[in-house]
């Protein structure tokens, strides 16, 4: 199976652990979009009573498409699973997330859920945290000053860009600044000293959140808990 047949495969797994009237966070991603198609699948044709929470626009507009009925995070008083993908995966089940430049929504949405799952092809997962560029999401304001200071300490920083070159803006108009780390030692440390910087408003180090890891490989789908 190739890597996009891997995500297929994960993201239909996930769906079992959906349960009748469970609120579900919906992540971001290529494999999650496989999750919530396998979902709305469910909705349609067993009338599956739940309710989603998104955290893009691009996973609202799926879900919309799929009847899938949707609140905002405000509008629960709690998540019950959120199903994201990742972009990479550490062995101590530490996470980079914010490819899909959708961080600052997924880590809201996660950390208002009682559990966690991340679905992923086997490619993301790595021993340490580092080799997938680590995304910084900040307002515009001061954004080149921040940038400055990443330089200055050595993280090697740039600027996500849309293909025609100008600035990439998140769904709160935001940009994300990408950190080309190679590997991160120390996760928590790192994590500390970003979310203090002034203009910083999330980073996608996802620490200590996930309960549950669904792994594609090659001979099916590997449950980590
Ligand atoms: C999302 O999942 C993003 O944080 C991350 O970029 C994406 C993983 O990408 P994909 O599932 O498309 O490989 O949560």
């Amino acid at each position: 199976m190739d890597q996009n047949q891997l995500k297929k495969l994960v993201g239909e797994k996930s769906v079992e652990w959906i349960e009748d009237g469970m609120i579900v966070g919906l992540g971001t991603g290529s494999t999650v979009k496989f999750m919530v198609d396998a979902l709305g699948k469910r909705v349609q044709e067993e009338g599956l009573n739940i309710i989603g929470v998104t955290t893009s626009n691009r996973t609202a507009e799926q879900a919309r498409s799929l009847n899938i009925p949707l609140k905002s995070v405000d509008e629960v008083d709690h998540i019950d699973l959120t199903i994201d993908g990742a972009d990479e995966i550490s062995a101590d089940f530490q996470g980079i997330k914010g490819g899909g430049a959708a961080l600052l929504f997924e880590k809201i949405v996660a950390t208002n859920s009682k559990q966690v799952m991340w679905i992923v092809d086997e490619s993301k997962l790595s021993q340490q945290l580092g080799s997938f560029p680590l995304p910084v999401e900040v307002i515009p304001y001061g954004s080149q000053k921040v940038f400055e200071r990443f330089e200055a300490k050595g993280l090697n920083p740039t600027f996500r860009k849309n293909a025609d070159g100008s600035m990439l803006r998140t769904d709160s108009q935001n940009y994300i600044i990408d950190l080309h780390l190679k590997e991160i030692a120390d996760p928590h440390t790192l994590a500390d000293y970003l979310i203090k910087q002034v203009g910083v408003v999330e980073h996608g180090l996802f620490l200590d959140m996930v309960n549950t890891v669904i792994v594609g490989r090659q001979d099916g789908p590997e449950v980590l808990e």
